[in-house]
């Protein structure tokens, strides 16, 4: 279904839902524009494919994004930009999204996570279209942290439990306190983690699914994890920026918690994607001493570095969607678990095949 001529306006277009969503809308009849910011090296991969197009524009306009630089640090790009491009709609994805970085780099990040929404909130305001535009904030469950309920809901309190997660905690804070200072349809997408072959390279699933393909293939010998316990509600990022945009053509402006209702380990995890390459894993050992051993030749493949541990972490998190299932007829079971670890692992093994590089 098409919409009549629709802005769309994407932070974080070059991510990974950024470029899933700029798809989607794309698709959908938009005229999609994207914020990218000034790299040293190319940081368009995940979207090359849509702003090639500008080469043959004449015969596939729809398929074309507009890019404009630009940083959430940077108010005069957020106004410049809002300005020109007038968008129908904003979809504030861009963010430092590491947990583990953020420990790193506290200050940044709420630079980009929290003031960032703050920013860009502040723009729509300085130009008068509170009333026009429309901004979906990407929250997270990184909220919950210290879960204070199981499963966690809309009305669950939240616990965050690293500065990612506190500076998400201001961005979702402000976003409901313009929406209910200013009227502004401004929401919050409460989704909790979802995967692809676009995720980053250095979040545990795609570093598990590129690592099972890599040694499978003989070009890695070892993959080292952090903590093998963390429970997550894994669901399908070309899934979930569908929500986003439902979001915004609901009649109301409300939060919505996106997750798939199932939980799993990063160990189960682990399994499933080398048994997609046909290695068949048992566990030995406890806490930093555990190994995933390979059945069949007894090799040490995976081993727990404490490196990859986290001054606080966020053990268990599991969604109830049931209001986004109601109000916005999602559907949360698209792609199962065992679904996005398959295609996960096929892509990587595609990819590991074309791509000889270093481990990670
Ligand atoms: P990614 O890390 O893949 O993408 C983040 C995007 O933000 C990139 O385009 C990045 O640009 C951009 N960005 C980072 N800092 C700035 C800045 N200062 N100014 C402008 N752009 C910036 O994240 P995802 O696509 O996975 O996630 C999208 C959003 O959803 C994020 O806000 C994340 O925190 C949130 N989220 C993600 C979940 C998930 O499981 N994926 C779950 C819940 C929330 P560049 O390419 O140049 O680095
Ligand atoms: P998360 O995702 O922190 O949930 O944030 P990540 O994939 O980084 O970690 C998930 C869990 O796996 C454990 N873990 C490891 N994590 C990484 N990255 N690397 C490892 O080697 C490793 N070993 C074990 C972690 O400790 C953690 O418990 C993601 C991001 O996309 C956020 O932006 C988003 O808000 C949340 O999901 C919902």
């Amino acid at each position: 279904m098409s919409v009549a001529h629709k802005v769309a306006l994407i932070t974080g277009v070059t991510g990974q839902d950024g470029s899933y969503l700029a798809e989607f809308l794309l698709d959908k009849g938009y005229e999609v524009h994207g914020i990218i910011r000034r790299s040293s090296s190319f940081n368009t991969a995940r979207i090359e494919h849509l702003y090639f197009d500008e080469w043959v524009r004449d015969m596939k306009r729809n398929r074309s994004i507009n890019l404009h630089y630009g940083d959430m640090t940077d108010s005069s790009s957020l106004i410049r930009i809002i300005q020109t491009t007038q968008p129908d709609e904003i979809y504030n994805l861009a963010a430092q999204s590491h947990v583990k970085v953020s420990f790193d780099v506290p200050e940044y990040t709420a630079e980009a996570d929290a003031t960032g929404t703050l920013r860009l909130l502040e723009a729509v305001r300085i130009l008068g279209l509170e009333r026009k535009t429309k901004i979906y904030q990407a929250s997270t469950s990184e909220l919950y942290g210290l879960v204070q309920e199981i499963p966690q809901r809309e009305t669950t309190p939240f616990y965050p439990r690293s500065p990612y997660g506190v500076a998400k905690l201001y961005g979702y804070w402000i976003t409901k306190n313009y929406r209910e200072s200013y009227g502004m349809f401004a929401v919050n997408g409460i989704l909790f983690n979802h995967e692809s072959e676009r995720r980053g390279e250095t979040f545990v699933t795609r570093k598990i699914t590129l690592a099972a393909a890599r040694i499978a293939a003989g070009q890695q010998d070892k993959l080292y994890l952090g903590n093998l316990d963390a429970l997550r509600d894994w669901g399908y990022a070309r899934d979930y920026v569908e929500c986003m945009w439902l979001m915004l053509q609901h009649d109301q402006p409300e939060d919505f918690v996106i997750a798939t209702g199932e939980q799993h380990s990063v160990r189960e995890f682990t399994e499933r994607a080398f048994a997609h390459v046909g290695i068949e894993l048992r566990w030995q050992g406890k806490g930093v001493q555990e190994q995933g051993i390979d059945k069949a030749t007894g090799r040490v493949l995976v081993e727990v570095d404490p490196k990859y541990f986290r001054p606080a972490e966020v053990e268990t998190l599991l969604g109830d969607p049931t209001k986004a299932k109601t109000l916005l007829g999602w559907n949360p079971q698209k792609t199962s678990f065992e679904e996005l670890v398959r295609i996960m692992v096929e892509h990587d093994v595609q990819y590991v095949a074309t791509h000889r590089e270093g481990r990670l």
